[in-house]
């Protein structure tokens, strides 16, 4: 917006300044209400902490808060395609390639990966009875590196440098050539540095479960979201890597002149396949946590053991293997040839087997259980059918003649939402709903659970279902306006007034929490009648779980137990088991980091030598603190 003081004309970016001073007068209000409530003692102890507990709340709080940023970046853009040649507000041109951008990074990297992540730390170590995740500091570490690359990403806003990339930060557009400022370097270290914690949180897990299982709890005991975290994790740590190494040279590309992707020596589609090899089994980081929570719920719920669980694990173990193999279905258009198409067409339409499997297991778990509906129940019982009708259209994608037709059009849009919002939103909110009083020891309102359910699950259909017909009548993604006549009009007011009313659907979650704090009605450790153990610690778990530690002899042990009218057995457990301890310097690594990042982003190379030496100082200061005194060991559990 141009502006006239004193007489001159000056330019003034009049979305910046809103968000300016949007986030000034939130954070006032924000300061105000800790201080008033006397909070700073409990930000103080999170800031701290080790405890998988409070970590998972972190994780959670912070990944639900990028995703309403993304969210409202949504609506952006929902709002900017809502008729045809729109010019709502800053929106179009390069503004409107910031707004899909900053959406599509926020949510798989800032916002869906991490939500799960929370809930993983969270339910995992009670799942399979351990005190802890097996490296408390390693896992606070792994979510202050997470807020510290979001932070980093998201700043950019601000400064007026979002970058414009897209989520996939194609080369050659995203190397210095075509896009010079700083936007992209805040894409290209933001996610570094987030993917950083991404890696450390997976090895945490996969130690976990492998070393700190309790007695008897052997790996075909493990409830199915524990399976899902072990598999995912193994994803995470090779998808993430192969990411690192892709941002790594991008940057090398960027900053000092490589050409790795660009020039007579470079090669762009190379982005793209090290992009993809992380992207699609990406998509899968996110599928089977979902898929892991869907069937505890539906267990739980139906009063029955999951249908089939052998086949559940082993479908769950040839999704995350099949997925190392399909990443070129993203790449069908680019010229890989017909041998090469077709190999893989046909490994991608593969995966429908196993997911396939797992729809009828669950269908099975469901038919002749008795039945109970409340909300985290409904999310899971949402996402089938929705999730099925996103495996159709994948399929279709997949058949590389018909995806020359579809590839880059808003088709491709609705089927990955579909796919996504499916599994990974209804996932996260099914998991919030049903591990709150695990998190905090206050059960959510379920009535309006439920209207955050069929508002959500209506804007959702209403959004994404008629964005198929827009993408086959011709809509461009990543487009901002479209002519008038050309089909478009319907279908895209359509999907606008869907997206809203998913916006409104989570103004009820948001008074539902508020409601449920101010209420303040103490749950007991079973609230819903659980299976596993988790269940069997008090709500919220508490710093130090297990002692004794539980002996367990079948799957769902205090299902099982509550049949019999016992308790769960217990042994006196001898070996040494994790406990978190609280330290600031996982805070302050992840902070050390995020200013490292910035300081090369602006090129200030000579100041960067200052955070870079931090972070080697806070290294050395752990590694000469004590570690054996995290463990708990011999003497307390005798005791
Ligand atoms: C909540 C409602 C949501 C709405 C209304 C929405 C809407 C959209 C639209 C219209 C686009 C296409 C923009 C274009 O190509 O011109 C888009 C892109 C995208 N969305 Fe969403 N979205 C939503 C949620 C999500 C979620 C939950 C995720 C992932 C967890 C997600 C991930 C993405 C990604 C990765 C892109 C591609 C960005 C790019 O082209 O680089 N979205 N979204
Ligand atoms: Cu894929």
């Amino acid at each position: 917006m141009n502006l006239s003081l004193f007489g001159q004309s000056v330019y003034v970016q009049t979305d910046v300044i809103t968000a300016w001073i949007f986030t000034i007068v939130l954070s006032v209000l924000l300061i105000f209400f800790i201080l008033k409530k006397r909070k700073l003692p409990v930000i103080w102890d999170y800031m701290r902490t080790t405890n998988h507990r409070k970590i998972g709340t972190i994780y959670l709080l912070f990944g639900f808060i990028f995703f309403l940023r993304a969210g409202v970046d949504a609506l952006f853009i929902r709002t900017q395609l809502a008729v045809p040649n729109n010019e709502f507000w800053v929106f179009q041109f390069e503004k409107y390639n910031q707004a899909f951008s900053t959406h599509g990074t926020i949510m798989i990297f800032f916002a869906a990966t991490p939500m799960l992540l929370g809930l993983m730390n969270l339910a995992v170590p009670l799942q399979i009875g351990a005190r802890d995740l097996a490296f408390p500091f390693l896992n606070a570490v792994g979510v202050w590196l997470f807020i510290a690359g979001a932070v980093v990403f998201n700043i950019a806003f601000f400064l007026d440098s979002a970058p414009a990339i897209g989520w996939t930060g194609y080369a050659p557009l995203s190397t210095a050539l075509f896009t010079p400022g700083v936007n992209t370097d805040f894409y290209v270290f933001g996610v570094q540095i987030t993917g950083l914690g991404t890696i450390l949180t997976a090895i945490n897990i996969i130690v976990t479960i492998i070393r700190h299982r309790a007695p008897g709890m052997t790996f075909f005991r493990m409830p199915l979201f524990a399976w899902s975290a072990f598999v995912t994790s193994f994803l995470m740590i090779i998808a993430f890597a192969v990411l690192t190494i892709g941002l790594y040279l991008l940057m090398f590309d960027r900053l000092f002149g490589t050409q790795f992707f660009q020039g007579p020596d470079g090669d762009p589609v190379l982005w793209q396949h090290l992009f993809w090899i992380f992207g699609h089994p990406e998509v899968y980081i996110l599928a089977i946590p979902a898929f892991g929570i869907f069937s505890d719920i539906i267990s739980t719920f139906a009063k029955k053991r999951i249908f089939g669980y052998p086949m559940m694990v082993f479908s769950i173990i040839l999704i995350g293997f099949l997925s190392f193999t399909v990443w070129a279905h993203h790449m069908l258009t680019v010229g890989l040839g017909p041998l090469l198409n077709t190999f893989f067409a046909v490994s991608t339409m593969a995966i429908a087997v196993p997911t396939g499997i797992k729809i009828f297991n669950w269908l099975f778990t469901i038919k002749g259980g008795s039945l109970r509906f409340p909300t985290p129940m409904l999310f899971s019982l949402g996402f089938i059918p929705s999730f099925v009708m996103g495996g159709v259209t994948g399929v279709m994608l997949s058949v590389s003649a018909a995806n020359f037709q579809f590839h880059d059009s808003h088709f491709v849009v609705a089927h990955f939402h579909y796919v996504i919002v499916a599994s990974t939103i209804l996932g996260i909110f099914a998991g919030i709903y049903y591990y709150y009083p695990k998190m905090t020891g206050l059960m959510l309102d379920d009535k309006l659970g439920k209207w955050h359910f069929w508002l959500f699950l209506i804007g959702y259909h209403l959004t994404f279902l008629p964005m198929h017909i827009t993408g086959l009548n011709g809509m461009q993604r990543r487009v901002f306006s479209y002519d008038v006549g050309e089909g478009l009009e319907v279908t895209n007011m359509l999907s606008t007034i869907g997206a809203f009313i998913m916006g409104i659907s989570t103004l009820f979650l948001f008074y539902n929490i508020f409601k449920t704090h101010r209420k303040n009605e103490k749950v007991g450790p079973d609230p819903w009648d659980g299976r596993t153990l988790e269940w069997t610690v008090a709500s919220p778990s508490p710093e130090v779980t297990f002692k004794p530690m539980p002996l367990v002899e079948e799957m769902d042990p205090l299902w099982y137990a509550k049949i019999r009218g016992e308790k769960i057995k217990t042994i006196k457990d001898q070996r040494a088991s994790p406990i978190s301890k609280d330290s600031i310097l996982p805070l302050l690594i992840g902070v050390t980091l995020g200013v490292l990042g910035i300081c090369l982003i602006y090129q200030l190379y000579l100041i960067a030598f200052i955070p870079g030496t931090m972070v080697f100082v806070l290294m050395i200061i752990r590694a000469l603190t004590d570690e054996k005194s995290n463990y708990y060991g011999k003497k307390e559990v005798s005791e």
